[in-house]
């Protein structure tokens, strides 16, 4: 019996995939060891949009927040793995770009909040109503030939 790991959903917003840092940063999640259980190129609805970022819907940014999911196709992604969630985090760098160590994703790449590349769950728990939100037709569970290299 195989108990479902964790999940994180993770997105490469519109400024990502017009800068070309699409393989880069699949990369560094691939690299990391973590398997990837969903992937596609999506143009967001705005009512997706909506949804997803709802907890913030009373902030002055929201509206503009929106607007910048839904200008261009994202990367939706869920990737799967022991404690992805807080590695995610780790590996993607504070909310504020100018606050990112460098080696993090929005360090590296990105200068303002409003363009900062990347989204990534925060709670195992958004990790799966995010992964609902963005992959409704479901997620592909699948083992991956390398984890005895991966896990003790
Ligand atoms: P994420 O991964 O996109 O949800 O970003 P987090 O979790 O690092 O940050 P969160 O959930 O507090 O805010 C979601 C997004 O909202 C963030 O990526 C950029 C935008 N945002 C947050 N705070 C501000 C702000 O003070 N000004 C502007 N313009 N945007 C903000």
């Amino acid at each position: 019996v195989s108990v479902r790991a964790e999940i994180s959903y993770i997105m490469i917003k519109p400024d990502g995939v017009q800068r070309g840092l699409v393989g880069d940063i699949i990369g560094r999640f691939e690299r990391k060891g973590y398997k990837l259980a969903a992937l596609k190129l999506y143009q967001t609805p705005k009512q997706v949009a909506e949804e997803h970022y709802k907890d913030l819907a009373s902030k002055p940014f929201y509206k503009d927040l929106v607007n910048y999911i839904v200008s261009g196709p994202v990367v939706c992604m869920v990737w799967e793995g022991k404690g992805v969630v807080a590695t995610a985090r780790k590996m993607i760098g504070a909310t504020n770009p100018l606050a990112s160590e460098p080696g993090t994703i929005r360090g590296d790449f990105a200068i303002e909040v409003g363009r900062n590349v990347i989204h990534g769950s925060d709670s195992p728990e958004n990790g799966e109503r995010e992964t609902a939100i963005w992959f409704p037709e479901g997620i592909t569970s699948w083992s991956q030939t390398m984890e005895p290299w991966l896990k003790e």
